[in-house]
């Protein structure tokens, strides 16, 4: 399609469906218009991709989460339409940056979901046979906004801005049961643009739908609510994304959200194979395979059986035998929180059948450990059906053909500690698969200028082979590459100061030091640990401690868990830290700190380039990998981290040298956890940390009286019920953590020299594309 074809199309879209042209319509209208001109234009392409999948072997990603982020950009990029509408855009006196005011598409809460939509992305760049199936989410992640420092929330309506990149498909609809509600699933597909137009793989978002409709019988005898009452309840399960973030709610529409969505999509791969091969079930497990985005998809496992055995009469073993040959696992934490344990009744009161299922193989199990020569003792470690709770991680691992984690040092956990009853019966089940990110979204998008830089001196042709970035090592000793390179991050920080100039009303000069922390705020994500060395910061510049500080702006974003009191806290804390260094006149010329507001994948794609230093401390072996490290390294910043998931293999790739690395290992915690006492061994014989520890309690700041502060302080002190005191070992890095950072601003002021560590950064970022992870995966574990 050239630039004239697709300008008619545009222009054809806007008249037939809002009257209008390019010149004169809306942000909406124009969002619509160059998305149907851009998906006519591949729909052949997707239609051959699926034809040519359906020929041979193919893996699906089951995913409670996709976050997507943004299309629009994306899709005319990896179709080649980018440049073109661009200059379209602006030759009508258009702005393509108007289209910025699009919402994403948050239909996840971070890292979990963030790694699906990145793989995704590589599978359709890669031609690999790989389509996602998830929940089409009326409303994603909650959009947050930062009131007298405290976090707000409100419905994310993504879908006021329409849909351009879906077509729903009604004849592909099929019933979902549970106990109390049968409910209508109907597909929604998303293409998956291949960089390059390599495939066009298939997203596909299941929405729930009432089967009934609208009850006329009671409308007609005036009970106007009666009459919708089983439309609300059936959308009701696609309604709203959970926005908890590594805590597991035993919630019923939870559970009911999980059923939903893996029960049609094992429904609508059954119907794929019966079309191939009629009702001779023993190829299935030949044809496909199933990897499980942590355990929400898990029930899968239960539910395909229960096909097998009730629709297509197979006998249980027959079934658990196909299944667990079909199906694959991936463990994305080892924080207790987070592993999803159903209470039986809730499970048996919801989906009956489901739960004799889950019997079947709770017993499947015993059976076999009884094999091995196991006592019942030996076995309590693993029974999927226990205590009244059904043990889904157990049920995922025991029923499945391969386990993974996400990063060396995870999966090093998962086999000598968090799952290691599992890898002692079963180690040849067990494989690492470190993430990765897409180079195409994370750099060649979000950093054009960058990317040009790189093409300039290596050639076209590295976005889609990231290894080929280590060549970009032998220009390290060339000044004016540097300088380039330097040139390039000055711009990528000005364009943030007046994006945040322009979002959150506050200035900042780019001259200064980018030391930028952006995550979903958790304690083991340690937000209050980069605060609290802020705080040293402030104190010791009060002091004329710090002469020629490097000035600095710190930069958070992170949303945090509605019912998340700590995180709420922790929120509100950093943002009273602002209201005081920003304001001090002794501080204000040296110190900055911003919390920017609603950070989601379009904010990364401005932050992540601007960086100079890359906030990853995490308590060491809680962060099973991190994807948002990789960002930045791939856009040039320095980790300054702790050694903890793929941080790991960050330092291994660039070197020691050019990161910065503090804080006690996985070992060393190991150690000092037993008798780890924070207050009579740190808090009170350290003054510097007991100074900014106090900063929670001594009325230095306010926290509206709502004791927030105070309850911080009591969780590193004190302890409470459930945790001991400071559990992820903020006081026992503390001071590290604040040397190490000094030494990482002192660093800074020698521009050229940290510039070529970062320059050394990009060049070693290949390992981490996310085309490497998933060739590993479509290798190792889907054997396509
Ligand atoms: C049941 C509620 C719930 C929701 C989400 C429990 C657990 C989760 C996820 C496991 C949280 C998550 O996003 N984990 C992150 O996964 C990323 C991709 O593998 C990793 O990079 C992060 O380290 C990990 O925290």
């Amino acid at each position: 399609m050239d630039k004239e074809q697709f300008l008619a199309k545009i222009n054809e879209n806007l008249l037939s469906e809002y009257r209008t042209d390019i010149s004169h319509a809306d942000v909406k209208q124009l969002h619509n218009a160059v998305s149907h001109a851009a998906m006519s234009d591949i729909i052949s392409l997707w239609n051959d991709t699926e034809k040519r999948r359906n020929e041979g072997r193919r893996a699906y990603y089951l995913s409670a989460e996709f976050l997507m982020g943004r299309a629009v950009y994306n899709n005319l990029y990896c179709a080649g339409l980018l440049d073109e509408a661009k200059e379209l855009f602006a030759e009508n006196g258009v702005d393509i940056a108007c289209l910025e005011e699009v919402e994403d598409a948050a239909l996840g809460n971070g890292g979990l979901g963030r790694l699906a939509a990145c793989f995704l992305d590589s599978a359709a760049s890669c031609d690999i046979a790989l389509d996602g199936y998830g929940i089409r989410y009326r409303y994603g992640l909650f959009k947050q906004s930062i009131g007298n420092g405290f976090q707000q929330e409100s419905a994310d309506s993504w879908l006021d801005w329409g849909d351009a990149w879906s077509v729903r498909c009604d004849s592909d609809a099929v019933i979902v049961e549970f106990a109390d509600q049968t409910v209508k699933a109907v597909p929604y597909d998303t293409p998956i643009i291949g960089f390059n137009r390599k495939a066009v793989n298939t997203l596909r978002l299941w929405q729930a739908e009432s089967v009934s409709g609208f009850d006329f019988g009671r409308f007609d005898s005036q009970d106007y609510m009666g009459a919708s009452e089983n439309k609300v309840l059936a959308e009701a399960i696609s309604d709203v994304l959970y926005p908890n973030d590594n805590t597991e709610k035993g919630r019923r529409l939870r559970l009911k959200q999980q059923y939903f969505f893996v029960s049609a999509s094992v429904q609508d791969i059954v119907r794929r194979y019966k079309a191939k091969y009629g009702d001779d079930f023993s190829h299935f497990a030949q044809c496909y395979a199933l990897q499980l985005n942590d355990t929400h998809p898990t029930v899968a496992i239960p539910e395909l059986i229960r096909i097998f055995m009730f629709k297509e009469g197979m006998s249980f073993n027959e079934a658990f035998d196909i299944v667990s040959k079909t199906c694959n696992y991936t463990n994305h934490t080892v924080m207790s929180e987070a592993l999803e344990k159903w209470d039986v009744n809730l499970f048996k009161s919801v989906i009956p059948t489901v739960y004799e299922i889950v019997l079947l193989i709770n017993n499947h199990l015993k059976k076999y450990l009884a094999g091995i020569g196991q006592t019942e003792e030996q076995m309590a470690d693993k029974l999927i059906v226990k205590d009244g709770r059904i043990h889904m991680a157990w049920m995922a691992i025991y029923a499945s053909a391969h386990t993974n984690g996400v990063a060396a040092l995870h999966t090093d956990i998962l086999k000598n500690d968090a799952l290691k009853q599992w890898y002692d019966i079963f180690p040849e089940r067990f494989q690492n698969k470190t993430n990765g990110i897409t180079p195409r979204r994370w750099l060649g998008l979000c950093n054009p200028e960058l990317s040009a830089l790189i093409t300039s001196k290596i050639g076209a042709g590295w976005e889609t082979d990231l290894d080929r970035l280590s060549d970009l090592r032998k220009f390290v000793d060339e000044p004016a590459t540097i300088n380039q390179f330097l040139e390039i991050k000055k711009q990528k920080k000005q364009q943030l100061c007046d994006y945040i100039k322009k979002h959150e009303g506050i200035e900042i000069n780019p001259e200064w030091a980018f030391d930028i922390q952006c995550k979903r705020l958790h304690e083991y994500k340690r937000q209050l640990l980069n605060a609290f060395s802020i705080m040293d910061l402030y104190f010791q510049i009060k002091e004329n401690k710090l002469p020629d500080l490097q000035p600095t702006v710190f930069i958070f974003g992170a949303k945090a868990a509605p019912a998340y009191r700590r995180a709420k806290g922790i929120i509100k804390y950093i943002n009273e830290i602002a209201k005081l260094v920003n304001n001090d006149p002794d501080t204000k010329d040296k110190l900055k700190v911003i919390f920017v507001q609603n950070y989601n994948v379009s904010y990364g794609e401005k932050l992540f380039p601007a960086a100079d230093i890359s906030e990853q401390i995490s308590t060491a072996g809680l962060e099973a990998s991190g994807t948002g490290n990789m960002k930045f390294m791939l856009n040039g910043a320095v980790t300054l981290g702790t050694y903890d998931g793929a941080n790991v293999e960050i330092v291994q790739e660039a070197g020691w040298e050019n990161e910065y690395i503090f804080g006690a290992r996985v070992e060393e915690l190991a150690i000092v956890r037993p008798t780890y006492n924070p207050r009579e061994k740190i808090y009170n014989r350290n003054d510097r940390v007991k100074r900014v520890v106090n900063t929670l309690v001594d009325g230095t700041f306010n926290d509206g009286d709502t004791g927030m502060f105070g309850e911080l302080f009591n969780s590193l002190i004190n302890g409470c019920s459930w945790h001991r005191p400071d559990n992820y070992f903020l006081l026992t890095d503390l001071e590290g953590y604040i040397d190490t950072k000094l030494r990482c601003l002192y660093d800074y002021k020698d521009r050229h020299t940290f510039g070529k560590k970062c320059w050394m950064n990009i060049a070693a970022s290949g390992k981490f594309s996310s085309d490497r992870t998933v060739r590993q995966y479509a290798e190792e574990l889907w054997m396509l």
